[in-house]
């Protein structure tokens, strides 16, 4: 038992939640610091789509990172699993003569995103490797590299890392872009979260400890998609349960025949489809199922309607609203593993890295 009074197994991944807010501050004062930037966007200048790769979290990750590059940068972006690159590399459209390839991978060891990285060079692709671990084989095969290793975690399970590189991303995109109007908005977001944390961990522990769900499924359009899928993986991983992400308006298309009470609902609710997002609440509500609304500042039929509503509350551009949105579900996924007994820390079946032979 740690001298809180937990056992030692629950303090990584809560610890690593927890400091998102300086950790965020750390990994963009680390990247404004960081000299090869200047060198890689002199490079990028003339780099016009860009592909975003990665596995699991990451490959979330990059899924959210190639929406930030678009609404930033108004340029071509998209994502894609290192496996399609190795797999299926004609259906991933690796031939533009402007690509700019993006890798990312917390430890830079992962087989499938080396190997990526790998097959990148010899098509001769720009490549930048955004990892934790600056000295890793991703970042030695990469012809640039930005590491925030401050981000990185003990426990297996990707919560900071994932919000710091994302920040990292917007950070990245505002400079390519050259626009300065990010950093303030980055800074409110890091101040909001400082000030809003402990209550979503109070509020969240108590919501899980007053429920036993069957399944959960996580809604969000737009660039929250992404983060829709990630919250997915953090309960599937953390806690063993049953999760689906959808697109919000997807989830009327068949999907919501699942819904009763024993189904926990998560909306990370947009701002550009407030109204049409929270439409769909306000239904799954009338079907009895448990919502948690994820939203910059809540509607009062977003309130009416739903269980637990956790505001993010920055006026800011809604790309900077992503890395603040993952976090109410990293909590979800943390205190329904504890809930279950089971040890957030080592989840079951999963190691750290995946390296394949
Ligand atoms: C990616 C990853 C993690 C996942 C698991 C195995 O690792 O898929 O997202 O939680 O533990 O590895 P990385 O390439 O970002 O290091």
């Amino acid at each position: 038992m740690a001298a809180s009074g937990l056992p030692t197994y629950r303090l990584h991944t809560i610890n690593e939640i927890l400091s998102q807010p300086e950790t965020w501050r750390e990994a963009l004062s680390g990247l404004s610091a960081n000299s090869p930037n200047g060198s890689f966007l002199a490079r990028a200048a003339s780099r016009k789509e860009w592909l975003f790769v990665g596995c699991g979290t990451s490959f979330y990750l990059a899924e959210a990172a190639a929406a930030i590059w678009t609404l930033v940068s108004g340029q071509r972006a998209r994502a894609i699993p290192a496996s399609e690159v190795l797999l299926f590399p004609q259906l991933a459209q690796l031939d533009a003569a402007d690509l700019q390839v993006v890798i990312i991978s917390r430890s830079g060891r992962t087989s499938e995103a080396v190997r990526a990285a790998e097959a990148f060079a010899q098509r001769r692709t720009p490549t930048l490797a955004l990892t934790c671990d600056p000295a890793s084989e991703l970042a030695r095969r990469c012809e640039f590299v930005i590491a925030v290793p401050t981000a990185d975690e003990q426990s297996m399970v990707m919560t900071r890392s994932f919000s710091a590189m994302l920040l990292v991303v917007i950070q990245l995109a505002a400079a390519y872009a050259g626009t300065n109007s990010y950093a303030p908005a980055l800074e409110k977001i890091i101040a909001s979260l400082a000030a809003r944390i402990s209550s979503y961990n109070e509020r969240m522990a108590s919501f899980v400890n007053a429920h036993l769900f069957a399944d959960y499924i996580y809604l969000g359009q737009g660039p929250f998609y992404p983060i829709a899928r990630e919250a997915c993986l953090k309960i599937t991983e953390m806690s063993g349960s049953y999760a689906q992400a959808y697109h919000t308006l997807e989830f009327r298309h068949g999907p919501k025949s699942v819904v009763g009470p024993q189904t926990c609902l998560t909306f990370f609710l947009s701002e550009t489809g407030m109204s049409a997002e929270s439409e769909v609440l306000v239904e799954m509500k009338a079907l009895d199922a448990a919502i948690i609304a994820v939203c910059n500042r809540a509607t009062e039929a977003v309130r009416d309607s739903s269980d637990l509503v956790l505001e993010i509350g920055a006026d800011v551009p809604e790309a900077a609203l992503l890395a603040p949105a993952i976090v109410p579900a990293q909590l979800l996924g943390f205190h329904t593993a504890v809930q279950k007994g089971l040890n957030p820390d080592e989840p079951k079946n999963l190691s750290r890295v995946v390296i394949l032979d």
